[in-house]
């Protein structure tokens, strides 16, 4: 597979493109389909319907991989956090985490409450293409974390600091145990034919370098060392948001480093580069106008070049009103001016 033999930097006929949230609104349909199934909830845990909607953008766009479609806060719904999608308001949590007590009363095994995401899996294995990944994916604990103290997502992520800088022992106890259930659940998703797993670490950002490092990803490299030491053929994603500031501090057992827009790809390169393929990092916004994504396209392909060492993808997730036109030109254009 291209893909997998991208994010272990081996030569490639052309640099491999896949979109974080290729599977989305932007799609009629993925629109159809999601009706079908009545509510967002729904369509994560109907087999037959994710499996069609992960499948959508392959056949549309033409990517080189897929995803699994889910979403990352199922994992804490399944540890006992009941969980709503309210109509543009986003996720929403009605039960917080305050207090160790709380963490302590969270239901551990979750990952054995996911089968919907593993038969999603397989169901979607069975019908690649042989030659497309199928990527699965989780959370990181941190950006989970958030959501399960917030309730819902946040501008300032005041409850979630304050636990980490009043009572941080509540804040790792929450995190240890995310952890523990993220190692077991990207576990099950590779049994279940996942080829490579990426972790979203969205909310990175919302913390200072010494914090980040600390509370976020310590946990994310640890998840990472698991699942490589187990299974070494699957490469390790790790996409952590908005922290071009802390590059240098990045470290760890993993292959790809996932980076986002806010990064210039120039120091990614410089600081990563030797070590890491790298992923990314499109601007997502510049696919409202076909000229400014070509010149974005360009600029990353002249630092990148088209050499091994590279996965191209968007810096964050496909908007709902993005044109498809656009999408399906990006995939085209980056493999005719990536032919080696
Ligand atoms: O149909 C709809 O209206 C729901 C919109 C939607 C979709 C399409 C949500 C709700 N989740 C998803 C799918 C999803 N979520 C995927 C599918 C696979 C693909 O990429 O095609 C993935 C990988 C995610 C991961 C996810 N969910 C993240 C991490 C990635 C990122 O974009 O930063 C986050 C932060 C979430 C939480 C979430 N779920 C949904 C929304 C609208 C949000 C974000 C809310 C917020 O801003 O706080």
């Amino acid at each position: 597979m291209i893909f997998i033999d991208a994010c272990f930097a081996k030569p490639t006929p052309y640099t491999p493109i896949w979109l974080m949230r290729q599977a989305g609104r932007y799609l009629s349909e993925y629109k159809q389909t999601r009706a079908k199934a009545g509510s967002f909830l729904n369509l994560c845990k109907n087999v037959s319907l994710a499996s069609e909607v992960t499948l959508q953008p392959v056949e549309i766009l033409d990517v080189d991989a897929a995803i699994v479609f889910s979403d990352i806060l199922v994992l804490p719904m399944e540890m006992g956090l009941p969980l709503a999608f309210l109509a543009g308001e986003g996720p929403h949590f009605k039960h917080t985490i305050s207090t160790l007590n709380d963490v302590k009363n969270l239901q551990s095994g979750a990952y054995k409450k996911l089968d919907y995401v593993y038969d999603t899996l397989s169901q979607v294995r069975a019908h690649l293409d042989k030659q497309k990944a199928l990527i699965g994916f989780c959370g990181s604990p941190w950006t989970l974390a958030t959501y399960m103290i917030e309730g819902q997502g946040s501008k300032t992520y005041a409850k979630s600091k304050s636990m980490l800088y009043r009572e941080p022992q509540v804040l790792k106890a929450l995190l240890e145990s995310l952890t523990e259930e993220l190692k077991l659940y990207l576990e099950g998703q590779i049994r279940a034919g996942a080829n490579a797993v990426q972790i979203f670490d969205s909310w990175a950002s919302a913390l200072e370098c010494s914090a980040y490092m600390e509370f976020s990803w310590h946990y994310m490299k640890d998840i990472a060392h698991y699942i490589k030491s187990k299974y070494p053929h699957i490469p390790v994603i790790l996409f952590p948001k908005g922290i071009a500031g802390y590059l240098d501090k990045i470290n760890g057992d993993f292959d790809v480093f996932g980076v986002d827009w806010g990064t210039p790809m120039e120091l990614a390169k410089e600081k990563l580069g030797g070590k890491y393929v790298l992923q990314g990092n499109l601007e997502p916004s510049r696919l409202y106008d076909r000229e400014s994504m070509e010149k974005g396209v360009d600029e990353i392909i002249a630092i990148m070049g088209k050499k091994a060492g590279h996965i191209f993808n968007l810096g964050h997730g496909m908007l709902p009103d993005l044109p498809r036109e656009n999408a399906i030109m990006l995939v085209k254009m980056l493999k005719e001016k990536t032919k080696r």
